[in-house]
């Protein structure tokens, strides 16, 4: 089996520090806990930015500081975000990717999110994918729910993302498909031939969820974004106790983890030049 690679989110567009204090807002405590879980063995950071008081910015100047002080003490893979938060337009949404990042996410259909509505229509997805490929970039499929492998299959069709492709399963958001294991088993087996994946379980499903990942080939997200809890009432301090956790638990089933240099190549990525 391949080396697990193991995403960290960090940060996502919304949770917040009067939920876990623990959580990073500006760019220096963002490129901090990505450090620290880099340490641990996290191989691609998914980034979000934020304003100085929290809230969800997607302003290439901020994604920029951000991953110059990542890439300046890491090699992890940067992926930018553009989902950014619910409710930001298009043209908002898609600045981070004029920065030329490695990866960058996109999320393959419509979705309820909470109380807001994740909104990606054929035209937004085109948009999207037209000018993640543009840039060079290489796409993350993002999986809300089961019908949006078969959108990005129709994307793939029209060309604008190539197969074998990564994918994310997102599983556990109130309004997408539930973290129940058999719906991860479901969504693998919709998956196009020679496609790798990985899992980003919220809340509670993370940990469990990616423990299933990792006896099956698939790799890992974990994060304040999706999680904050270490355990059942405990907080997380960092992003890294996360993934050290599923770190931990991938070596202990003899799953070893990927570096970064590992799953640039199980990617298709261009090796970073020293
Ligand atoms: N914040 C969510 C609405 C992504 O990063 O591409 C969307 C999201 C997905 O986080
Ligand atoms: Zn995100």
């Amino acid at each position: 089996m391949d080396p697990l690679i193991i995403t960290v989110a960090p940060v996502g567009a919304e949770v917040m520090r009067d939920q876990n204090p623990n959580v990073p807002y500006t760019p220096a405590e963002i490129a901090e806990e990505c450090y620290r879980a880099w340490n641990e063995g996290a191989s691609i950071a998914h980034l979000h930015a934020r304003l100085p008081d929290g809230r969800p910015t997607q302003d290439p100047a901020v994604y920029r500081e951000i991953i110059e002080l990542v890439s300046a003490r890491t090699d992890l893979i940067i992926q930018v975000s553009t989902g950014g938060a619910v409710g930001m337009t298009r043209s908002e949404r898609i600045g981070p990717v004029t920065l030329r990042p490695e990866m960058a996410t996109l999320t393959c259909g419509t979705v309820n999110f909470g109380d807001g509505i994740f909104m990606n229509s054929q035209e937004d997805m085109e948009f999207f994918a037209s000018a993640i490929r543009a840039h060079g970039v290489k796409p993350e499929l993002e999986i809300f729910d089961a019908g949006m492998v078969e959108n990005a299959r129709r994307l793939e069709k029209k060309k604008l993302v190539e197969f074998p492709a990564h994918f994310d399963f997102v599983m556990g958001v109130p309004g997408g498909i539930s973290g129940d294991p058999r719906n991860l088993f479901h969504l693998i087996s919709l998956l196009p031939e020679g496609c790798t994946w990985s899992v980003a379980g919220i809340g509670r499903h993370e940990i469990p969820l990616g423990a299933i990942a990792v006896v099956l080939g698939g790799h890992v997200r974990v994060g304040f974004e999706d999680n904050i809890y270490l355990s059942r009432g405990v907080l997380a301090r960092s992003n890294a106790e996360l993934v050290a956790k599923i770190a931990r638990i991938a070596r202990e089933l003899g799953r070893p983890v990927a570096t970064p240099a590992q799953a640039r190549k199980m990617l298709g990525l261009p090796e970073r030049a020293a």
